[in-house]
């Protein structure tokens, strides 16, 4: 239903009415709840949609057993708010998914953002109308209305990815997919499972799996490198540490390549300590801050083999069966060349009797069957499939829209060959519209949190420019773009970075990006370099004037 807008002109010179907005935000996780919030501070209309039936993104989604942030939770949080600070208390030290999800709904309680947010409605497609300056947004409801602004929050995390394996809708048992799991409990007591994939959600779900499961056949293409977590509840003087010393260390975390605050590193531990001294604390304090007891020489190869080296004796050591040790042994990269994953128990599993690795790293799978997964003639015969394959990151979620820009042209085309944007925030061809997290910007390699909070304070600190300015628009230069895609290969390939280590090699992605999606050169630097365009007036940027 095409609706009727209401319009008038706001003091900002902003149109808005009953269907038009001065911004609409697709999505409600972290970044949509914080980018609702700080504009309506400051009086802008704002509406958000959300294709699911509750808020919380990523995390509402991803409910799979195991699932458990790699970041501290007192640094996984909100910064904007020091009474929210304050107040939220953390049961552990690595939030579980559940825990994470509470988190959001209290955010969204507390700062009555629910209002503003319309669930179980997806965006279909995003159109720009050049005289008026202005994107329609439509919905999967045939919900038409207008915006000045659009901020796509959709995302690097959220559009699943179904392995193309020949036979996957015979398979008489139940499929679940650590991407989008059941909200009911999902028992495995008793039955007969494999876990296809060993990323980041494969290896928290499986050591989860093999206490329940009768057996527990894993699935894996390419070993990972798994770092062991400390994870403990969050005890008294922890978190008053925290809450007394929270605004010194958020602005440390900033400074920081992965928006980390570590209160050990290789400046703190002793100076004559070997290599393996290093190591072996940092293994027991586990989580992502292992990175930092070297982090001063992660830019040199060595150091990068000799972790690799002793993650490997690591393994072996762990690991009775030496078989099954070798071929969990990461092959294909050097630590620190791509996101490690962080969980417990991980290499413990596979001593237990009930576990059987299959490692396909020179074969894969035939097919499946009604029965269970067919590999190199032999039938592993299942109850349960859980398909831990990851996603259609970064990208996915942005073009799953139909997102037309200046003249028409369609987002998707202009991302045939690789995607393209300045700073991760904004496209060529596509004025006033924004993208948190967007492909370019650090995304998954620091720390998320502040990452969106950085990202959501620029963009407002454009739109108040703006609309300060008597400026219509703003659009990202070509040339500037092109620079920073430059920029962000260059630094992929100065640090070893793989280029399709993130954006996965699957054959059903449609648009395979042949350069890195992610700025490795840290957050400290990147929110320098968006820093320092604001400061010189959005240089890389044409801002088009209001006409009088
Ligand atoms: O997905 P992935 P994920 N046959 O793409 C395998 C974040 N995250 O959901 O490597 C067999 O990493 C694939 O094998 P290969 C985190 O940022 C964070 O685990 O392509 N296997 C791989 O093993 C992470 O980067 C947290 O050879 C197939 C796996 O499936 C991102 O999410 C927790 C296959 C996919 O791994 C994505 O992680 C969870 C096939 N046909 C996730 N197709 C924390 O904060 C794919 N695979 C802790």
């Amino acid at each position: 239903m095409d609706k009727t807008m209401n319009m008038q002109q706001n003091t900002n010179g902003v149109t808005r009415g009953s269907d038009a907005f001065d911004v609409v935000i697709v999505g409600s996780g972290f970044a949509g709840l914080f980018m609702l919030h700080e504009l309506r501070k400051r009086g802008y209309s704002t509406k958000v949609f959300e294709a699911a039936d509750e808020i919380g993104g990523t995390w509402n989604l991803n409910r799979y057993p195991g699932a458990r942030c790699d970041i501290e939770s007192m640094q996984y949080s909100y910064s904007f708010s020091d009474e929210l600070q304050q107040d939220w208390h953390w049961s552990e030290r690595f939030a579980r998914q559940p825990e994470i999800l509470r988190y959001l709904n209290h955010v969204a309680d507390k700062f009555d953002l629910n209002k503003d947010i319309q669930l179980n409605t997806r965006v279909t497609s995003i159109v720009y109308n050049e005289n008026q300056s202005k994107w329609t947004i439509t919905t999967g409801h045939n919900d038409r209305v207008s915006a000045k602004y659009c901020v796509m929050a959709t995302g690097c995390l959220s559009v699943a990815r179904d392995p193309k394996i020949p036979g996957l809708d015979q398979f008489k048992g139940n499929i679940y997919r650590t991407t989008n799991w059941p909200k009911n409990d999902v028992s495995f007591i008793g039955r007969r499972v494999a876990v296809i994939g060993t990323g980041a959600s494969g290896v928290q779900c499986i050591p989860m799996i093999a206490k329940q499961a009768a057996h527990l056949y894993v699935i894996q293409r390419t070993p990972n490198f798994v770092i062991p977590t400390d994870n403990k509840p969050v005890d008294v003087e922890y978190e008053k540490d925290w809450k007394s010393n929270y605004n010194q260390r958020r602005s440390q975390m900033l400074q920081s390549s992965g928006g980390i605050f570590y209160d050990y590193d290789d400046d703190t531990l002793r100076v004559n300590m070997t290599d393996r001294e290093r190591f072996e604390i940092a293994w027991q304090r586990g989580g992502l801050s292992f990175f930092t007891a070297f982090k001063s020489r992660l830019n040199d190869n060595t150091i990068k083999q000799t972790i690799t080296y002793l993650i490997h004796e690591k393994i072996r050591e762990i690991v009775r069966d030496p078989v099954v040790a070798a071929a969990l042994l990461p092959y294909d990269h050097l630590f620190g060349t791509k996101r490690p994953c962080v969980a417990g128990q991980y290499y413990d599993t596979f001593n237990l009797e009930n576990v059987t690795l299959v490692d396909i790293r020179h074969t894969s799978i035939d097919k499946i069957t009604e029965k269970g997964i067919l590999i190199d003639d032999k039938l592993y015969e299942i109850d349960d499939l859980v398909l831990a394959t990851g996603f259609d990151a970064v990208i996915g979620s942005l073009l799953n829209i139909d997102i037309h820009g200046r003249s028409k042209q369609t987002l998707r085309e202009k991302w045939t060959i690789r995607p393209r944007t300045l700073l991760g925030i904004m496209i060529a061809d596509f004025p006033n519209l924004f993208t948190i997290t967007g492909p370019g910007s650090p995304i998954n390699l620091s720390n998320m949190i502040p990452h969106i909070e950085e990202n959501v304070k620029w963009i407002i600190k454009c739109i108040d420019y703006l609309n300060t300015h008597n400026i219509d628009s703003i659009e990202a230069k070509i040339d500037g773009q092109n620079a920073w895609m430059d920029h962000v290969d260059l630094v992929a390939s100065q640090l070893s970075y793989s280029a399709d280590s993130f954006a996965g090699n699957d054959s059903n992605i449609l648009i395979k990006p042949s350069s890195c999606m992610r700025y490795a050169g840290g957050l400290h630097n990147y929110l320098n370099m968006c820093e320092k365009v604001t400061a010189n007036g959005y240089e890389k940027f044409f801002l088009l004037k209001r006409s009088p």
